[in-house]
Protein backbone atom coordinates (compact mmCIF):
# COMPACT_ATOMS: atom_id res chain seq x y z
CA UNK A 1 0.00 0.00 0.00
CA UNK A 2 1.06 3.30 -0.55
CA UNK A 3 2.59 4.84 2.24
CA UNK A 4 0.30 6.85 5.02
CA UNK A 5 2.57 8.72 7.08
CA UNK A 6 1.78 12.56 6.16
CA UNK A 7 -1.34 12.03 6.81
CA UNK A 8 -1.51 11.17 10.39
CA UNK A 9 1.35 13.57 10.90
CA UNK A 10 0.61 15.20 14.82
CA UNK A 11 -0.13 18.12 14.80
CA UNK A 12 -3.09 19.47 11.64
CA UNK A 13 -0.98 22.14 9.55
CA UNK A 14 -1.77 25.72 9.57
CA UNK A 15 -3.38 25.03 13.16
CA UNK A 16 -2.68 23.74 16.90
CA UNK A 17 -4.45 20.77 16.27
CA UNK A 18 -3.56 17.71 17.42
CA UNK A 19 -4.63 14.35 15.37
CA UNK A 20 -5.50 11.52 17.47
CA UNK A 21 -3.08 8.97 16.95
CA UNK A 22 -3.44 6.40 14.67
CA UNK A 23 -0.85 2.81 14.64
CA UNK A 24 -0.45 1.29 11.31
CA UNK A 25 -2.52 -1.38 12.31
CA UNK A 26 -5.41 0.96 12.88
CA UNK A 27 -5.53 2.23 9.95
CA UNK A 28 -8.01 0.23 7.77
CA UNK A 29 -11.69 0.99 8.31
CA UNK A 30 -12.23 -2.62 8.30
CA UNK A 31 -10.84 -2.68 11.67
CA UNK A 32 -13.21 -2.15 14.21
CA UNK A 33 -11.56 0.39 16.33
CA UNK A 34 -14.47 1.87 18.96
CA UNK A 35 -11.93 3.84 21.32
CA UNK A 36 -11.11 6.12 17.90
CA UNK A 37 -12.10 9.53 18.30
CA UNK A 38 -10.57 11.98 15.94
CA UNK A 39 -10.50 15.48 16.33
CA UNK A 40 -13.36 17.39 13.58
CA UNK A 41 -11.58 20.27 11.92
CA UNK A 42 -12.31 22.65 9.19
CA UNK A 43 -10.32 25.42 9.13
CA UNK A 44 -11.43 29.27 8.88
CA UNK A 45 -10.10 29.23 5.25
CA UNK A 46 -12.78 26.83 4.13
CA UNK A 47 -15.61 27.86 6.53
CA UNK A 48 -15.80 31.20 4.88
CA UNK A 49 -17.35 30.01 1.56
CA UNK A 50 -14.75 30.71 -1.15
CA UNK A 51 -15.28 29.26 -4.44
CA UNK A 52 -12.77 26.31 -4.29
CA UNK A 53 -14.85 25.05 -1.53
CA UNK A 54 -17.83 22.96 -0.79
CA UNK A 55 -20.64 23.72 1.31
CA UNK A 56 -21.35 21.66 4.68
CA UNK A 57 -22.64 18.45 4.29
CA UNK A 58 -26.50 18.35 5.18
CA UNK A 59 -27.05 21.44 3.03
CA UNK A 60 -24.81 19.87 0.35
CA UNK A 61 -25.41 16.20 -1.18
CA UNK A 62 -23.24 16.36 -4.29
CA UNK A 63 -23.10 13.16 -6.09
CA UNK A 64 -20.09 11.23 -5.13
CA UNK A 65 -17.98 8.77 -7.22
CA UNK A 66 -18.81 11.06 -10.30
CA UNK A 67 -18.26 14.17 -12.25
CA UNK A 68 -21.07 16.46 -10.73
CA UNK A 69 -20.83 20.13 -11.88
CA UNK A 70 -17.54 20.03 -12.95
CA UNK A 71 -15.86 19.11 -10.56
CA UNK A 72 -14.23 15.29 -10.27
CA UNK A 73 -15.29 13.77 -7.26
CA UNK A 74 -14.18 10.13 -8.24
CA UNK A 75 -11.09 8.59 -7.29
CA UNK A 76 -8.53 7.14 -9.09
CA UNK A 77 -8.55 4.27 -6.07
CA UNK A 78 -11.51 3.33 -7.19
CA UNK A 79 -15.30 3.55 -5.46
CA UNK A 80 -14.70 5.41 -1.98
CA UNK A 81 -17.23 4.55 0.56
CA UNK A 82 -19.91 6.92 2.03
CA UNK A 83 -20.40 7.58 6.49
CA UNK A 84 -23.31 9.52 7.13
CA UNK A 85 -22.98 11.10 3.49
CA UNK A 86 -19.14 11.94 4.18
CA UNK A 87 -16.63 10.14 1.78
CA UNK A 88 -14.17 7.82 3.47
CA UNK A 89 -10.64 8.05 2.97
CA UNK A 90 -9.34 4.95 0.70
CA UNK A 91 -6.25 4.74 2.45
CA UNK A 92 -7.53 4.90 6.09
CA UNK A 93 -8.20 6.86 9.38
CA UNK A 94 -5.76 10.24 10.37
CA UNK A 95 -7.03 11.42 13.30
CA UNK A 96 -9.10 13.75 11.70
CA UNK A 97 -12.62 14.36 10.41
CA UNK A 98 -14.06 17.32 8.34
CA UNK A 99 -12.27 18.99 5.54
CA UNK A 100 -9.40 20.52 7.29
CA UNK A 101 -7.16 22.88 5.09
CA UNK A 102 -9.19 21.37 1.99
CA UNK A 103 -12.12 22.51 0.09
CA UNK A 104 -13.42 19.43 -1.27
CA UNK A 105 -15.70 16.38 0.07
CA UNK A 106 -13.32 13.44 -0.87
CA UNK A 107 -10.62 13.85 -3.18
CA UNK A 108 -8.96 17.10 -4.07
CA UNK A 109 -7.78 16.57 -7.23
CA UNK A 110 -3.90 17.97 -7.82
CA UNK A 111 -1.79 17.93 -11.19
CA UNK A 112 1.79 18.28 -10.58
CA UNK A 113 4.13 19.74 -13.59
CA UNK A 114 8.02 18.05 -12.62
CA UNK A 115 9.91 20.21 -15.28
CA UNK A 116 13.49 18.78 -15.93
CA UNK A 117 16.90 19.42 -17.76
CA UNK A 118 20.70 17.59 -16.81
CA UNK A 119 23.10 19.35 -14.58
CA UNK A 120 25.74 20.59 -16.86
CA UNK A 121 29.21 21.85 -16.16
CA UNK A 122 30.88 24.97 -18.13
CA UNK A 123 31.35 23.29 -21.34
CA UNK A 124 28.11 22.10 -21.28
CA UNK A 125 29.35 18.32 -20.13
CA UNK A 126 26.27 16.52 -18.53
CA UNK A 127 27.78 16.04 -14.73
CA UNK A 128 27.57 12.56 -13.47
CA UNK A 129 27.07 11.55 -9.48
CA UNK A 130 30.46 10.21 -8.16
CA UNK A 131 28.82 7.07 -6.09
CA UNK A 132 26.27 6.27 -8.71
CA UNK A 133 28.18 7.79 -12.01
CA UNK A 134 24.93 8.37 -13.12
CA UNK A 135 24.01 11.82 -14.81
CA UNK A 136 22.31 14.16 -12.20
CA UNK A 137 18.92 15.74 -13.51
CA UNK A 138 17.56 18.77 -11.98
CA UNK A 139 13.89 19.97 -11.36
CA UNK A 140 12.25 23.55 -11.03
CA UNK A 141 11.08 22.97 -7.56
CA UNK A 142 9.66 25.50 -5.67
CA UNK A 143 9.35 26.14 -1.53
CA UNK A 144 6.14 26.11 -0.32
CA UNK A 145 4.94 29.20 1.66
CA UNK A 146 2.38 27.07 3.91
CA UNK A 147 5.16 24.60 5.60
CA UNK A 148 8.75 25.81 4.28
CA UNK A 149 8.99 23.01 2.40
CA UNK A 150 10.50 22.12 -1.07
CA UNK A 151 7.99 20.74 -3.59
CA UNK A 152 6.96 20.34 -7.34
CA UNK A 153 5.14 23.49 -8.39
CA UNK A 154 1.83 21.83 -7.97
CA UNK A 155 -1.51 22.71 -7.75
CA UNK A 156 -5.51 22.11 -7.70
CA UNK A 157 -7.70 21.22 -11.07
CA UNK A 158 -10.16 23.92 -10.90
CA UNK A 159 -13.80 22.79 -11.90
CA UNK A 160 -14.12 22.32 -15.24
CA UNK A 161 -10.53 22.65 -15.97
CA UNK A 162 -8.29 19.81 -18.55
CA UNK A 163 -5.43 18.64 -16.54
CA UNK A 164 -2.86 19.77 -19.10
CA UNK A 165 -3.75 23.41 -18.46
CA UNK A 166 -3.61 23.01 -14.79
CA UNK A 167 0.23 22.14 -15.04
CA UNK A 168 1.02 24.83 -17.36
CA UNK A 169 -0.93 26.87 -15.30
CA UNK A 170 0.15 26.37 -12.02
CA UNK A 171 3.64 26.12 -13.43
CA UNK A 172 3.67 29.38 -14.46
CA UNK A 173 2.09 30.54 -11.79
CA UNK A 174 4.63 29.22 -8.99
CA UNK A 175 7.50 29.14 -10.84
CA UNK A 176 7.12 32.06 -13.50
CA UNK A 177 4.99 34.23 -11.04
CA UNK A 178 2.69 34.67 -14.38
CA UNK A 179 -0.23 35.98 -11.84
CA UNK A 180 1.77 39.39 -11.24
CA UNK A 181 2.87 40.66 -14.79
CA UNK A 182 0.77 41.95 -17.23
CA UNK A 183 -1.61 40.51 -20.25
CA UNK A 184 1.11 40.90 -23.32
CA UNK A 185 3.95 39.76 -20.20
CA UNK A 186 1.41 36.55 -19.42
CA UNK A 187 0.67 35.87 -23.11
CA UNK A 188 4.93 35.58 -23.84
CA UNK A 189 5.37 33.05 -20.93
CA UNK A 190 2.98 31.17 -22.42
CA UNK A 191 4.22 31.00 -25.44
CA UNK A 192 7.64 30.34 -24.20
CA UNK A 193 6.71 27.24 -21.98
CA UNK A 194 4.07 26.36 -24.51
CA UNK A 195 5.90 23.89 -26.56
CA UNK A 196 7.03 21.91 -23.66
CA UNK A 197 3.96 21.61 -22.02
CA UNK A 198 2.21 20.82 -24.98
CA UNK A 199 4.76 17.94 -25.84
CA UNK A 200 2.86 14.56 -24.59
CA UNK A 201 5.38 14.17 -21.35
CA UNK A 202 6.10 11.30 -19.62
CA UNK A 203 2.99 10.78 -16.85
CA UNK A 204 4.54 9.76 -14.03
CA UNK A 205 2.09 8.98 -11.24
CA UNK A 206 -1.61 8.92 -11.16
CA UNK A 207 -3.60 8.33 -7.50
CA UNK A 208 -3.62 9.24 -3.84
CA UNK A 209 -1.27 12.09 -2.94
CA UNK A 210 0.43 11.42 0.84
CA UNK A 211 -0.88 14.95 1.85
CA UNK A 212 -0.43 16.47 5.50
CA UNK A 213 -3.42 18.13 4.94
CA UNK A 214 -5.40 14.88 4.36
CA UNK A 215 -8.36 13.93 7.03
CA UNK A 216 -10.77 11.01 7.16
CA UNK A 217 -12.84 12.99 4.83
CA UNK A 218 -11.02 14.68 2.60
CA UNK A 219 -7.44 13.68 0.43
CA UNK A 220 -5.12 15.09 -2.38
CA UNK A 221 -4.66 13.17 -5.45
CA UNK A 222 -2.36 14.12 -8.38
CA UNK A 223 -1.59 13.55 -11.75
CA UNK A 224 2.18 14.20 -11.82
CA UNK A 225 3.82 14.89 -15.64
CA UNK A 226 7.37 15.03 -16.36
CA UNK A 227 8.46 17.59 -19.13
CA UNK A 228 12.10 17.19 -19.84
CA UNK A 229 13.86 19.55 -21.61
CA UNK A 230 17.11 16.93 -23.10
CA UNK A 231 19.17 19.76 -25.41
CA UNK A 232 18.58 22.39 -22.11
CA UNK A 233 18.08 25.07 -24.59
CA UNK A 234 13.59 25.32 -24.36
CA UNK A 235 13.47 26.05 -20.50
CA UNK A 236 16.59 25.84 -19.06
CA UNK A 237 17.06 29.83 -19.61
CA UNK A 238 13.42 30.75 -17.87
CA UNK A 239 13.54 33.58 -15.56
CA UNK A 240 11.94 31.67 -12.88
CA UNK A 241 10.29 33.46 -10.59
CA UNK A 242 8.41 32.73 -6.97
CA UNK A 243 4.59 33.64 -7.52
CA UNK A 244 1.04 32.61 -5.21
CA UNK A 245 1.74 30.06 -3.04
CA UNK A 246 5.56 29.63 -3.56
CA UNK A 247 8.35 31.82 -1.27
CA UNK A 248 11.08 30.57 -3.60
CA UNK A 249 11.89 28.92 -6.86
CA UNK A 250 15.14 27.35 -7.93
CA UNK A 251 16.58 24.19 -9.57
CA UNK A 252 17.29 21.87 -7.53
CA UNK A 253 19.18 18.43 -8.18
CA UNK A 254 17.29 15.13 -7.99
CA UNK A 255 18.88 13.39 -5.06
CA UNK A 256 17.17 11.19 -2.75
CA UNK A 257 18.76 12.75 0.29
CA UNK A 258 16.35 15.72 -0.16
CA UNK A 259 13.36 15.90 1.49
CA UNK A 260 10.40 17.03 -0.49
CA UNK A 261 6.85 17.93 0.42
CA UNK A 262 4.23 15.12 0.66
CA UNK A 263 4.92 12.34 -1.52
CA UNK A 264 7.17 14.56 -4.14
CA UNK A 265 10.53 12.48 -3.15
CA UNK A 266 8.64 9.23 -4.37
CA UNK A 267 6.98 10.90 -7.68
CA UNK A 268 11.11 12.44 -8.46
CA UNK A 269 12.46 8.68 -7.92
CA UNK A 270 10.17 7.53 -10.81
CA UNK A 271 11.69 10.26 -12.81
CA UNK A 272 14.73 9.58 -12.33
CA UNK A 273 14.31 5.84 -12.62
CA UNK A 274 12.39 6.47 -16.23
CA UNK A 275 15.52 8.90 -17.42
CA UNK A 276 18.16 6.80 -16.14
CA UNK A 277 19.98 9.32 -13.98
CA UNK A 278 21.13 9.55 -10.67
CA UNK A 279 18.63 9.13 -7.38
C1 LIG B 1 0.10 18.15 -3.17
O1 LIG B 1 -0.39 19.46 -2.98
C2 LIG B 1 0.04 17.93 -4.65
O2 LIG B 1 0.99 16.96 -5.03
C3 LIG B 1 0.30 19.31 -5.21
O3 LIG B 1 1.69 19.53 -5.38
C4 LIG B 1 -0.19 20.25 -4.14
C5 LIG B 1 -1.47 20.96 -4.50
O4 LIG B 1 -1.90 21.80 -3.46
P1 LIG B 1 -1.58 23.36 -3.42
O5 LIG B 1 -0.17 23.54 -3.92
O6 LIG B 1 -2.57 24.01 -4.34
O7 LIG B 1 -1.72 23.76 -2.00
O8 LIG B 1 -0.67 17.22 -2.49
MG1 LIG C 1 -0.89 27.25 -7.13
MG1 LIG D 1 0.62 24.88 -5.29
Amino acid sequence: AAPHVKSRCPEYPGSKIKRFPVPDDKMGWSQSWPQYIPVSHTDPSVEKKPVWADPDIGSFSPKFNAVDAGVDRTSFDGTYKLEKGKPLNPHGRTGVTGRGLLGRWGPNHAADPIVTRWKIDAKKAKISHSVSKRPILQFVSIKRKDCGEWAIPGGMVDAGEQVSLTLQREFSEEALNSLMVSAPERAKINERIGKLFKSAGFQVYKGYVDDPRNTDNAWMETVAVNFHDESGNSVSELPLQAGDDAGQVQWVDVDSSVPLYANHSHLMELVAKERKAHW
